[in-house]
C-alpha cells in the first residue's frame, strides 16, 4: 500500500493532485487544514492536506509520518453544519474523517498501557526466565502481533462479526512484511475497512420524470421520521420538489404524522390505498423531482404484510423510475437484522439506512450488514430532531469508531 500526503488550496485540489499521481483507485484516509502560525496565517492562503492511500500488490510499505496528536478543539464532534447532508453532491468530501491521527494516538496509548501491565507481570517472574525472554529475537514481532490482536479485539468489542474481523486480519497477514511500523498496520486495517463499506449512491434524480423513493422496514425503526428529514434536506436544502405519499393505512396516526411534516414543508401529501392510487399519484406529481413513499412497519415474519409490500413494489415499478431503501435500527440484534435483511432481499434490491446511532455505542452491525447483504449504507440518523439528525454515511467516521476511536 502506498500512503502519501498532498497539499492544496482546497480539499478538492489536494484530492485532484493525489488522483493525478496515484490514479482513481485511491482511498482518502484523512483530511486536515494546515494551521499557520503568526503573521503567515494572515498573508498566506488556506492549505488543506489530504492523506491518500493506494493498495498495491507487492508494494514496499512506506511508514506514515506520525503527526502530533490533534489539538483538543479538533477533537470535538463534527458540527451539524460540517456534516455531509443527504442532499449534498456526492463529490462533496468536505466531511471526511479528520481524526485518524488521534485514533492512532489512542490505540498506541492503549497498547502502551497493555505493555506496561505486561512488563509489571514480567518483573514478578524469576530473573532467569526474564533474561531468557529478553534474548528472544522476535520481541518486536511479538509486539506487532499484540498490536494486531488489539485491533482485532477492539473490532469484536464493537460487535463486528468474528468472521469479518478474521477476514480483515487475514488480509493483513497475507501482505505482512517484517518490521512493519504500527502506523502502517493501523492505516492498512483502516483502509481495508473503508473499502469494505464501499460507497452508496444514495437518492439520485431520475433522467426523466420524478424519482419514486420507497422506504420500507420493521415497525418503529424511524421510517417516517427519516423521510421527513430527507424531504426537508431535498426540498429546503437542495431546492428540489418533493411529494410525499404514505401506504401506511394500518394506523390513522401514521398518515397524520407524515401529513404534519408535509404541511410544515409545504409539500403535497397523499394516502395511497391501492396499486391504482400509486399510479395516479405518479401521474399527478409528474412534474416533481421526487416522490417519497412511506410504508407501514412490517414484521419480516408476517407473510401477508410481505405480500402487500410485494404488490406495492410492483405498482411502483410500473409507475416509473424508483429506488428502495431498507431502514434498520442500529439497536436491533444482529441475528434479527440478518433475518429482516434477508426477507426484504427476497422482495427487492435496496440500499441501507441505519437509524438510532445515538442509542448505541457499538456499530459493528453496520459493517456486518453491509457485508452480509453486499448492500451499501446510504444514510445514517442519530437522533429524533427533524431535519438535523441525518447525514450521508461516512465510512471514515464509523471505521474510526470500530477501531476504538470516539464518534
Ligand atoms: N433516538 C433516535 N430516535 C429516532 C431516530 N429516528 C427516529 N427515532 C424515533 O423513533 C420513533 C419511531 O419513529 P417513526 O419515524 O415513527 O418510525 P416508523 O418506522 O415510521 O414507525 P412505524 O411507522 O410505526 O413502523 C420516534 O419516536 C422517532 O422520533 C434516531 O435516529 N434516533
Ligand atoms: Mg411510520
Amino acid at each position: 500500500m502506498i500512503i502519501k500526503k498532498y497539499v492544496g488550496k482546497s480539499e478538492e485540489e489536494a484530492v485532484e493532485a493525489a488522483q493525478k499521481e496515484l490514479g482513481g483507485g485511491i482511498v482518502i484516509m484523512n483530511v486536515k487544514e494546515l494551521k499557520r502560525k503568526g503573521l503567515a496565517a494572515l498573508f498566506r492562503p488556506r492549505q488543506v492536506e489530504v492523506t491518500a492511500a493506494l493498495e498495491e500488490e507487492g508494494d514496499i510499505p512506506k511508514p506514515v509520518r506520525r503527526e502530533a496528536p490533534a489539538q483538543p478543539e479538533q477533537r470535538r464532534d463534527t458540527p451539524a453544519a460540517e456534516r455531509e447532508k443527504p442532499g449534498a453532491a456526492a463529490e462533496n468530501t468536505q466531511n471526511i474523517e479528520k481524526r485518524l491521527d488521534s485514533l492512532q494516538t489512542l490505540l498506541e496509548n492503549r497498547f502502551q498501557q497493555d505493555e506496561a501491565a505486561r512488563q509489571e507481570q514480567e518483573q514478578g517472574e524469576t530473573q532467569q526466565s526474564a533474561e531468557k525472554k529478553e534474548e528472544e529475537p522476535s520481541r518486536e514481532e511479538q509486539e506487532r502481533e499484540k498490536f494486531i490482536r488489539l485491533l482485532y479485539n477492539t473490532m469484536l468489542e464493537n460487535e463486528v462479526d468474528e468472521k469479518y474481523a478474521n477476514q480483515i486480519i487475514e488480509d493483513l497477514e497475507k501482505n505482512k512484511k517484517p518490521n512493519l511500523p504500527f502506523d502502517y498496520i493501523l492505516a492498512n486495517v483502516y483502509q481495508k475497512m473503508i473499502l469494505k463499506f464501499g460507497k452508496a449512491e444514495g437518492i439520485t434524480e431520475a433522467l426523466q420524470g420524478p424519482k419514486i423513493v420507497l422506504f420500507m422496514g420493521p415497525t418503529g425503526v424511524g421510517k417516517t421520521t427519516t423521510i421527513a428529514k430527507l424531504a426537508s434536506d431535498f426540498s429546503m436544502g437542495e431546492k428540489k420538489t418533493v411529494a410525499l405519499l404514505t401506504a401506511d393505512t394500518y394506523r390513522i396516526a401514521a398518515a397524520e404524522q407524515l401529513r404534519t411534516y408535509a404541511n410544515i414543508l409545504e409539500t403535497p401529501f397523499r394516502v395511497i390505498y391501492s396499486e391504482e392510487d400509486v399510479k395516479q399519484a405518479v401521474r399527478d406529481f409528474a412534474a416533481y423531482d421526487f416522490i417519497f413513499v412511506d410504508t407501514a412497519g412490517h414484521s419480516h415474519q408476517n407473510e401477508e404484510q410481505l405480500d402487500n409490500m410485494q404488490k406495492l413494489l410492483h405498482a411502483v415499478g410500473e409507475a416509473g423510475d424508483y429506488q428502495t431503501f431498507l431502514v434498520l435500527s442500529a439497536t436491533t440484534k444482529y441475528r434479527d437484522l440478518i433475518k429482516i435483511a434477508s426477507s426484504y432481499k427476497e422482495l427487492t434490491d435496496y440500499q441501507l439506512i441505519f437509524t438510532k446511532l445515538d442509542e448505541t455505542d457499538t456499530l459493528g452491525n453496520l459493517l456486518n450488514l453491509k457485508l452480509y447483504t453486499d448492500t451499501p449504507i446510504a444514510y445514517v440518523t442519530c437522533g429524533q430532531n427533524v431535519p438535523d439528525d441525518i447525514e450521508c454515511f461516512n465510512p471514515q467516521k464509523t471505521v474510526k469508531q470500530l477501531l476504538g476511536g470516539k464518534a
